[in-house]
């Protein structure tokens, strides 16, 4: 745990250079590893896990392109469009997750950006949800900051929006809007007062330069994000990115700990991808630093672990979760 004498302002850095991230990105893993215990425990228990449940309150149909993603209307995954689902249906999965375990509830939505109309529902889905005693988090798109301070009013808690890459890959993944427009949105959060959820994807076939670069950005901003999630790509049948090679189960590893390294006050999260992961490389995520998972059968189109396996597997690894 961090000295008293020491306040976490002064600890974090905000400076970082692409050489020094590349540097700990080809640190040889013990190294790395030893590295991001280091820090993880200055800030935080070692043994507490942070769990989030993921809901999809409008399913798919959604205008951009992203390459990655099975909600885009471009592609043929198969995936039934369905509108913004009913705020009881939401406050019943709300009250599931919360008997299960879960603090945070995270509300997603396949939108380029919510309409004044849309957000008002949702509006109305956060205070469900913080009636159940969970904490809320949505991701809706991109958000003016007049929309953001409205959700900070209604009492969300995070926004999640990601940077998903480095800029220059980004373009190569989505060409319906810039790099410019999601730092735009992450500022509108950060300045309405709601914490801020941001991470990215690895295995889109990035390279290291590109995973340094995005932690980069997210690392040498004024504030770090109070959650950072790092997923692992779901080859979904249908988007381009389905033959993507399999991405070295130790890159994930590395991602994870040079991404405790550099923001080491934030909760990182082992997020998609744990369906395509044995325990124990999801153990030695942990071990990296990562201290929150996505819990409950189904990410938002794709599954997850069931709630018992993943019981079992914290139970073995001696992990509690957090409320
Ligand atoms: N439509 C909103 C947006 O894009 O901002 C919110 C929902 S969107 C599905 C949220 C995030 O999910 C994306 O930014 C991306 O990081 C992640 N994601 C989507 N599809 C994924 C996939 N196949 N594998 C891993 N992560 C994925
Ligand atoms: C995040 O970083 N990952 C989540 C959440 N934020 C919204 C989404 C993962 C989606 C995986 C593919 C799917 O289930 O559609
Ligand atoms: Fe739409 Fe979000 Fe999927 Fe992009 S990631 S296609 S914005 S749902």
């Amino acid at each position: 745990m961090q000295n008293p004498q020491t306040s976490v302002t002064e600890t974090l850095r905000h400076d970082w250079s692409e050489t020094e991230v590349l540097d700990l990105f080809a640190l040889p893993l013990n190294d790395l590893i030893f590295q991001a215990q280091s820090w993880y425990r200055q800030f935080f228990d070692p043994n507490a896990i942070q769990l989030s449940t993921l809901i999809n309150i409008k399913t798919g149909g959604c205008p951009e392109d992203c390459a990655y993603c099975p909600q885009s209307g471009r592609y043929h995954t198969g995936l039934q469009a369905e509108p913004l689902m009913d705020l009881e249906v939401v406050k019943t999965a709300a009250i599931e997750a919360k008997q299960k375990g879960a603090s945070r509830f995270c509300m997603g939505a396949a939108w380029r950006s919510p309409k004044d109309r849309e957000l008002d529902q949702v509006i109305d889905m956060i205070a469900a949800v913080k009636s159940v005693g969970l904490e809320t988090c949505a991701t809706l798109g991109m958000l003016t900051a007049n929309q953001a301070r409205r959700l900070q009013a209604a009492g969300l808690d995070f926004y999640n929006h990601n940077l998903d890459s480095s800029e220059t890959f980004y373009e190569t993944i989505i060409s319906t809007r810039a790099y410019q427009d999601r730092l735009d949105t992450l500022a509108a959060v950060r300045a309405s007062g709601m914490s801020v959820c941001c991470g990215g994807i690895v295995g889109m076939g990035e390279t290291p330069c590109d995973r340094a670069q995005m932690l980069i950005t997210l690392a040498n901003m004024p504030r770090h994000p109070e959650s950072v999630p790092i997923n692992l790509l779901v080859k979904v049948e249908g988007t381009p990115l389905q033959d993507e090679p399999e991405l070295d189960p130790f890159a994930m590893v590395r991602m994870i700990a040079v991404t405790r390294i550099m923001m080491p006050a934030s909760y990182v999260r082992l997020s998609a991808g744990r369906m395509e992961m044995n325990d124990e490389c999801q153990a030695l995520c942990f071990l990296a630093g990562a201290n929150s998972v996505f819990y409950g059968e189904r990410l938002l189109t794709t599954d997850n672990p069931e709630f018992c396996r993943d019981q079992s597997l914290f139970a073995r690894l001696g992990l509690k979760p957090l409320q």
